[in-house]
């Protein structure tokens, strides 16, 4: 029997077929279609309610269809989307100046993707190499760390060491060293070997594809110390981690320090549009001269009206603190989980992670599926890992009632 559609005209099963037959085979996503959302909450076409605890990888900090961010949209739209960077637009100098205040940058350029503003970054990071630091003409090199994810783009993924994002896309971009990540003194080694040649080290403060990795607490601040010794620039990636998501503004906040340059995207929208940006101050940005850098889309004034009205949602509905106070009682509960399926439960904010030590052919993947029958989603990353990352607009009610869930899966799938 046809189960009833009630939200668009497409049911689940019918979804799913069109993707598979229509789409590239580029992803491998959960047996689940979503065709509604609103807050922390997402709906599939038939009507069944699901927690979204993958908040679309964090790009949805405010919440599903935040009405103040839609407003924001639907009232620009009405006016003006797109008018290329060839001419002035009157929303783009407003939203630069409210961005660079609101993180405490004199300058930034705006980009669509993550991936994009990584680029952008790196490109800004070589320019200023070779006319700042007076790096040799074709010299510049730019340090990673290993397991990063920065994108998917050819320059970002040569800077990965994940064999799957690589494998048959070389030849990969020269100039590119990768260290070990959580090792401040690697950092120092070939800052030490090859400093001259170096113009920046990039970084996630959390490592998100990696599994939630949350490096030691003093991690961030001796990497920025020793690159500063070594007059190479500090990259921060706060693409994921970034805009409230951790429990401060930037994750790089707990540890005190001013990137030189701040990387941002996702949630910097609402997950309205593809929105993203990259800060720093003058004697860095003023490297890219007009011609040498932009996008058709970049700063484009229908982006501007909203990722404005995002950000000024996350500090009129305090969703820092929110972050901060319930993971902190997100990893108490399920820390007390008795179960010997959960090896470590790690995270910081409402970024967070379990990792599943496999038993009876039960792993992250069969554990994603049972939460999702039982109204949570949840993406498992590298088998045996999952990623537990809500709106941060999601109640403590909410989030106890989501808790619950999680237990009752876990103890009952053995
Ligand atoms: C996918 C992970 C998350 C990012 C950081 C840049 C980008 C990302 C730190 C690029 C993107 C995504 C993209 C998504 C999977 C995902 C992801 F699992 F791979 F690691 F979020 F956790 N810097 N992250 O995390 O941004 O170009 O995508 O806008 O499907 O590839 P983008």
């Amino acid at each position: 029997m046809q189960e009833k559609i009630l939200y668009g005209n497409v049911g689940s099963q019918l979804a799913m077929e069109l993707e598979e037959k229509y789409g590239a085979h580029n992803y491998h996503p959960l047996p689940v279609v979503i065709a509604k959302g609103k807050g922390a909450k997402v709906w599939d076409p038939e009507g069944k309610e699901y927690y979204d605890f993958l908040s679309a990888y964090s790009a949805v900090n405010q919440g599903h269809c935040h009405p103040k961010i839609i407003n924001a949209l639907i009232d620009q739209a009405k006016i003006l989307t797109l008018t290329s960077r060839a001419f002035f637009n009157n929303k783009l100098g407003e939203y630069e100046k409210f961005l660079t205040q609101f993180f405490g940058y004199d300058m930034v350029l705006p980009m669509n993707t993550g991936a994009e503003a990584v680029e952008t970054a790196m490109k800004i990071s070589r320019k200023w190499g070779y006319e700042k630091k007076g790096i040799a003409s074709n010299k510049a090199t730019i340090v990673f760390a290993e397991g990063n994810f920065h994108g998917r783009t050819l320059a970002v993924i040569s800077a990965s060491t994940d064999p799957v994002c690589r494998e048959n896309f070389g030849p990969f971009l020269p100039g590119i060293e990768k260290i070990p990540y959580n090792d401040p003194h690697s950092l120092e080694m070939i800052l030490q070997k090859k400093g001259e040649e170096i113009c920046a080290f990039v970084v996630e403060p959390i490592q998100g594809e990696a599994g939630v990795f949350v490096p030691d607490e003093d991690y961030i601040k001796k990497c920025y110390e020793i690159c500063k010794k070594y007059n190479v620039l500090f990259v921060a990636d706060e693409v994921q981690t970034g805009i409230a998501r951790t429990g401060r503004m930037l994750c790089c906040d707990y540890a005190g320090i001013k990137p030189d340059i701040v990387i941002l995207g996702k949630a910097i929208s609402g997950g309205v549009l593809p929105v993203s940006a990259v800060l720093a101050n003058q004697e860095i940005m003023l490297v890219i001269k007009p011609g040498e850098h932009g996008s058709t889309f970049g700063g484009f004034p229908l982006a501007c009206t909203v990722a404005q009205a995002a950000l000024e949602v996350i500090k009129e509905e305090n969703l820092t603190e929110n972050a901060e106070k319930l993971g902190e009682i997100f990893r108490a509960e399920l820390k007390k989980i008795d179960s010997p399926l959960i090896e470590t439960v790690r995270g910081k904010g409402l970024l967070n992670a379990i990792v599943i030590k496999p038993q009876n052919n039960i792993g992250a993947w069969e554990v994603c599926l049972k939460l999702k029958e039982n109204g949570l989603l949840a993406k498992p990353t590298h088998q045996h890992i999952i990623r537990f990352a809500p709106p941060l607009v999601i109640t403590e009610e909410q989030l106890m009632e989501a808790i619950a869930i999680i237990k009752k899966t876990i103890l009952n799938i053995l």
